[in-house]
């Protein structure tokens, strides 16, 4: 496109919807008749990639997520359609900032954290691939809460991302269809003998869909991400005249769950988790049928992806459309619904692994229920002879009254897969070991990804410009050709250039600092960043103990020479989570207490800012220098903030934990700061049960000092809250050995200190994590599943080899 065509279509646009003229329209106008144009030239390859699918016969997998986290699409999309510098220059000839008009959009916050991001990167990686693939999922009308801090604490708001329309999402009511809840069934004898469900009484919902086209990067290729939405049926208007119980239907695709990591149990969560389920399978039967081919093809044209248990009712879902919608018997129907299907778990932590209730399926989905409990019958059965029974009980889906929803996962699946190889490791050997004793060739590794370009491309400008200087442009395309920066590891001016580019970064995000905070940090000190969900096992608490033992440093030798540097944290608390919520507000009054404290002459500031977010995330990750991985080891899955800081220059201080490992073994020893226990040892301190916070405590003087500082009144303001800290660090015996770790870690931070202080010597090991972040691209990830997992071939391959075959 010309800046002449661009212009002429925004003008038109402007005229059309909104009666005014290019020079008389505000930045909200400029964003939608842009996102209009946008629309307007992809909508024309979306349109010939599904036809492209569907006369080709590409074989496609449905990926299916309760989260989706894909941020501001404006800058995306045009980056991706290959039109983004000139859409900027055309507006900036008419003086108008394609930053601005980027801020009108609302982030797309429908997920809390890593796992809802991850699919979002993979849907930006399977388009960009050329890969056949689709999201499933639900369009909450209330995303992630907004975080705000009142006296240090955190308040929720509701974000109303919908209030001013989404200009990416077609409403398709053709497409919609019906989902069943509640209700009764019972087993009927039919003439023939033959047994059928009856259902009755139920409620009937409409799912109608939203599809966002999926661009690929500069490939012709847009794929859909379905989200779907819940409304009355028409033909039930009648029924709920009552505002109340429309009310409760209308609920159901209303919020997001906000818990990260944790399971909440609630009916509500559960009809959300069918809801999506039903929608997206009988969907995707429905277009198989137009196919035309018979059932036992169905694996060869459709995959469908779990991701995490929270979809795990396709198993049951896809058993009832086949049985009871299609006329196929249990044997048939089962072995379709395993080739079909694969999960992806990304936890090894107790609490967050999914359980539910008997009586609650029961009651939610009745049927759903009957044929869970036919495959936990058929499983045992199965089984018996082959495996001992108290493993055949351990592995069984219906255990005291509960569903084991991971265990209905993998028996119902061809694949089950970890997310970094520490994490598969574990899952075969502890946490899934009886699973991996039934089913060995089931369990394989596909280590997560990013997206580089949101995080690189486009969060990083400065440094893709550097990039582009020294290694040519290739990268964009291929991020494996980052590794070419290698070469300019003693190249003086070219790590001159990559540190003028992060201080580019850091000084737009001091500017940030001050705007929001009031806070005022210098962009020469460290950045030293720690940015994911709050949670005891990833130990922002560690963090804080190290800052106020340098706050204590400090106080007893004002001239210390410390490096100075900037704490920064992003972090929001499930709501119901007291104790992350105690963390934020001792480490925004410990942030006050330091930050207004001129005897410490700005060598420690702490910057908590509020609302972290996929926006908020481009802003810090680019300006950071230090990448704080610090959990618990065995604890994080993966972590996937470490491969965007790592991208962007920072440099990583780790556990041997989740995906660390890995970004350990790709840039050297020299290039990370490791500390620690490794897995192995806190496995053993569990095993042998020895582990006392309070003996290192009473033998510790520095650490009694900085633990009695939660009670002493030395941090102000936190009568409650550092009683309720320090006590889940003694009393309790601080269940994830932050005591026993904090010495190492704070080893590890001199160590830092110290080198940061050679540019030079910083730089280089700078480098060598951005060199070396080619290995954590997504497009890696996803080609891995395509090719292991679900069988499916990038469109262009599929073209050519049709095309040789055929002469
Ligand atoms: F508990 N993760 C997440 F496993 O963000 F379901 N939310 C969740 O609810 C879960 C996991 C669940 C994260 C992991 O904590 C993180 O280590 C991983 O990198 C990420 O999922 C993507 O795999």
């Amino acid at each position: 496109m010309t800046k002449e065509e661009i212009k002429k279509e925004l003008r038109q646009r402007l005229r059309d919807t909104y009666a005014l003229e290019l020079e008389d329209a505000g930045p909200v106008e400029l964003f939608y008749s842009l996102g209009g144009l946008v629309k307007a030239v992809s909508n024309e390859k979306w349109q010939k990639t599904w036809k492209n699918y569907l006369t080709e016969g590409q074989k496609q997998v449905y990926y299916f997520s309760i989260e989706f986290l894909p941020g501001k699409l404006l800058k995306s999309n045009l980056l991706n359609l290959g039109i983004l510098d000139e859409v900027r220059t055309t507006l900036a000839d008419i003086n108008v900032d394609l930053e601005e008009l980027a801020n009108v959009e609302k982030d797309m916050a429908l997920g809390n954290g890593g796992l809802g991001r991850l699919a979002s990167c993979f849907m930006d990686s399977i388009a960009s691939c050329g890969l056949p693939g689709n999201g499933n999922g639900i369009r909450y009308d209330y995303g992630l809460f907004k975080q705000q801090f009142m006296d240090g604490y955190q308040v929720e708001l509701p974000d109303e991302w919908l209030k001013r329309g989404n200009v990416w999402e077609i409403r398709r009511e053709s497409k919609a269809c019906d989902v069943h809840l509640f209700g009764n069934v019972y087993m009927k004898r039919l003439a023939n003998g033959k047994l059928e469900p009856v259902e009755e009484n139920q409620t009937t919902v409409r799912a109608v869909p939203y599809d966002t086209g999926m661009i690929g990067y500069q490939n012709g290729i847009v794929n859909t991400m379905r989200l779907w939405s819940v409304e009355i049926p028409v033909s039930e208007e009648a029924k709920y005249h009552n505002l109340g119980e429309r009310r409760t239907i209308e609920d159901l695709t209303a919020v997001l769950y906000p818990d990260d990591s944790q399971e909440s149990g609630r009916l509500v969560r559960l009809a959300q988790e069918y809801f999506f389920v039903s929608a997206g399978i009988q969907s995707i039967i429905r277009y198989y049928k137009k196919l035309n081919l018979p059932w036992h093809s169905l694996s060869e044209k459709i995959a469908i992806h779990i991701n995490d248990t929270h979809p795990a009712m396709c198993v049951p879902e896809l058993m009832r459309v086949l049985m009871d919608e299609n006329g196929l018997n249990w044997e048939f129907a089962w072995d379709i619904t395993v080739k079909v299907l694969s999960y992806t778990n990304h936890t090894i932590m107790a609490e967050a692994l999914e359980k539910w209730p008997v009586y609650l399926m029961k009651r939610v989905v009745p049927r759903i229920y009957q044929i869970i409990e036919e495959i936990d019958r058929r499983y045992v059965m199965s089984m018996q002879g082959i495996h001992p029974q108290d493993l055949i009980q351990r592995t069984r889906l219906l255990q005291n009254d509960q569903i084991y929803m991971a265990h209905l996962a993998i028996i119902g699946s061809h694949s089950t897969n970890g997310v970094a190889k520490i994490h598969s490791d574990l899952l075969k050997t502890i946490v899934l070991h009886d699973f991996y004793v039934v089913y060995p060739e089931r369990f394989n590794n596909k280590t997560n990804g990013i997206a580089e370009r949101r995080w690189m491309q486009l969060a990083n400008e400065p440094l893709s410009d550097v990039m582009d200087e020294l290694i040519t442009d290739s990268w964009r395309k291929a991020p494996q050709n980052l590794k070419l920066l290698m070469n300019y590891q003693n190249d003086e001016i070219a790590l001159k250039k990559l540190r003028e580019a992060k201080l580019v970064k850091k000084e737009e995000l001091a500017s940030y600092i001050l705007e929001t905070t009031g806070i005022q940090v210098s962009p020469n000190a460290i950045f030293d960043v720690q940015i994911k969900r709050l949670h005891a096992y990833k130990r922002q608490l560690m963090n804080l103990l190290h800052i106020l033992k340098l706050y204590f440093d400090i106080k007893d030798n004002p001239e210390i020479d410390l490096t100075p540097r900037v704490f920064i944290f992003g972090a929001k608390a499930a709501p119901s989570y007291s104790y992350a919520k105690s963390i934020i507000k001792v480490i925004n009054e410990a942030a006050d207490m330091i930050n207004n404290d001129a005897s410490l002459q700005d060598k420690i500031k702490v910057v908590f800012l509020p609302n972290y977010n996929v926006s908020l995330a481009e802003k810090i990750i680019p300006a950071a220098d230090v990448s704080e991985q610090i959990s618990l080891a065995s604890k994080e899955a993966s972590g996937t903030s470490n491969m965007k800081l790592m991208l962007n220059g920072a440099v990583t201080i780790a556990t041997l934990d989740g995906a660390n490992i890995e970004i350990k073994d790709a840039v050297g020893d020299d290039n990370i700061y490791i500390f620690g226990l490794t897995e192995k040892e806190v496995y053993n301190y569990y095993e042998n049960q020895d582990y006392s916070s309070q003996k290192i405590y009473d033998e510790d003087e520095e650490l009694q000092r900085i633990l009695d500082a939660f009670i002493d009144g030395t941090i102000p303001n936190i009568e409650f809250e550092g009683q309720e800290i320090y006590d889940s660090l003694l009393k309790f015996n601080d269940e994830y050995f932050l005591l026993r770790d904090f010495h190492d870690y704070a080893r590890a931070q001199e160590q830092i200190d110290h080198d940061y202080k050679d540019a030079v010597l910083w730089q280089k090991k700078s480098l060598a994590n951005i060199a070396n972040a080619g290995g954590f691209s997504a497009d890696e990830t996803v080609k891995a599943y395509a090719e292991d997992i679900w069988q499916i071939e990038p469109i262009f391959a599929h073209t050519e080899k049709e095309g040789t075959t055929n002469g």
